[in-house]
């Protein structure tokens, strides 16, 4: 959008988030009233909860915000604050109603249409004006992720409709890993229209040699793991990870059910025998963490991960996404829920990134080793709330995006963060290493 005149970036704007609004439609309107007011875990908000929430924000930002219009709702900001009420406490909240709440984020969108036609969007706010647009886009696909994760909590039968992923062709010849040369690249972004707070500003950052996997971990790789009693052994985990394997009584990833010998999984309503060849996904961060050092490798940094997903030793620079400079295109990666799964491994072969890895972007939200921390420079913007609040040592870094992630909410320097113990969201992991001296020429 940064190349766009200003004609086209309304048109590019309202295409956004009409686009933006369908999917949150589809995914509220899949289920009866009953189901949008119940919860469905404890992890979770009602989606009737989630609906309202990305009506209250769009007004909050763009009605009274950049439009300086008079409030529609200034009773409910509190109601469907996030800070203020957590989610396993929202459906005793005296929330808007299904109706209720779809006509409010009806008449907000109503109101930012309007003033997106007025507004003079052009001179020194230009810049500001269209990242609050996008971050409203970015804000309501981030919550459809979570309503997505929510219907895959939900128990009963298949309302969700999509299409088989494409087949992994060339697997079988595919390297396990690959070498990413030590060296400095520039990661995070400064340029970026609809970079959040937290993936500015650019800067250079120094990686030394490493390998990293082709792949995502898949379900058969864990399996192994699994087998060799890996749950079952403190010392394949750290020790903050063995806790949470106890507490929680961890025996595999969330979904599986062990039917007398053979793995299945529950998949938004259909049971199906767990696929080898497709990247695990519902592990939190210390079962990655755990298959990682049983493995004999580690996960990598969140500054290994980008330069493997960004970087083109031909020309120097950093790209937007692993293939290049352009915006995602179906058959480069699996984005956007037209696919209720990840690919198999090694999918998506021209979606890979020079250093030869695969499926960097889509598929599944890869856990990093990293904390989610400020990059040198950092300014929240445009409230402490999104990012900053998050930062340190509680927080755990994901990257690339997952199948359920929207193209407009994700991108190379994209930034993801979770409690270390979360496995609700679809996220998987890939691992890295350091190579032996005597394995460079
Ligand atoms: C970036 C996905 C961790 O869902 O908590 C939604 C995004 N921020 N509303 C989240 C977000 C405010 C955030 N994550
Ligand atoms: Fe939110």
């Amino acid at each position: 959008p940064a190349d766009l005149g200003i004609e086209d970036l309304r048109t590019h704007v309202a295409d956004e988030m009409q686009r933006t609004r369908d999917r949150s439609i589809a995914l509220t309107s899949a289920v009866d009233d009953d189901e949008l007011v119940r919860q469905h875990s404890p992890l979770m908000s009602p989606l009737v909860w989630d609906l309202a929430h990305v009506g209250s924000q769009e007004e909050i930002w763009l009605v009274r915000d950049v439009g300086g219009r008079q409030a529609v709702r200034p009773d409910i900001d509190d109601l469907y604050d996030a800070f203020q009420h957590a989610r396993a406490d929202r459906p005793a909240l005296p929330l808007l109603g299904p109706t209720e709440a779809r006509n409010y984020v009806t008449t907000v969108r109503d109101k930012v249409l309007d003033l997106l036609d007025r507004s003079p969007l052009e001179g020194r706010r230009l810049v500001e004006q269209a990242f609050a647009f996008g971050m409203i886009v970015q804000h309501e696909q981030q919550h459809d992720e979570t309503m997505l994760a929510t219907h895959q909590l939900r128990n009963g039968d298949p309302v969700l409709d999509d299409e088989p992923p494409p087949a992994a062709v060339d697997a079988d010849s595919l390297p396990d890993e690959v070498l990413v040369p030590g060296g400095p690249f520039v990661m995070g972004t400064s340029t970026e229209p609809w970079a959040l707070d937290n993936e500015r500003p650019a800067h250079e950052v120094h990686v030394a040699d490493f390998r990293i996997d082709t792949t995502p971990v898949t379900n058969g790789q864990f399996l192994r793991f699994l087998d060799s009693g890996g749950y079952d052994q403190p010392r394949w985990w750290s020790e903050q990870g063995w806790q949470y394997r106890q507490r929680a009584d961890l025996r595999a990833p969330l979904f599986w059910k062990d039917d007398g010998g053979t793995w299945l999984r529950r998949r938004f309503g259909h049971v199906e025998p767990v696929a080898l060849d497709e990247p695990v996904v519902h592990v939190c961060f210390y079962e990655a963490q755990a298959y990682a050092n049983w493995a004999g490798k580690r996960l990598p940094t969140e500054q290994e991960w980008e330069k493997a997903a960004r970087f083109d030793p031909r020309s120097g620079r950093s790209l937007r996404y692993p293939w290049g400079q352009a915006d995602p295109q179906q058959g480069r990666a699996n984005l956007g829920q037209r696919h209720l799964r990840p690919a198999p491994a090694g999918a998506y072969p021209t979606g890979a990134a020079p250093c030869g890895a695969r499926q960097l972007i889509g598929d599944v939200w890869e856990w990093t080793a990293s904390d989610f921390a400020p990059y040198p420079g950092f300014t929240a913007f445009p409230y402490r709330e999104y990012s900053e609040v998050f930062f340190g040592a509680s927080h755990k870094v994901l990257r690339g995006g997952s199948f359920g992630t929207d193209v407009a909410a994700c991108r190379g320097t994209f930034r993801n963060w979770d409690y270390p113990i979360r496995r609700q969201i679809f996220a998987g992991f890939r691992c890295a290493r350091t190579p032996d001296s005597d394995e460079l020429g």
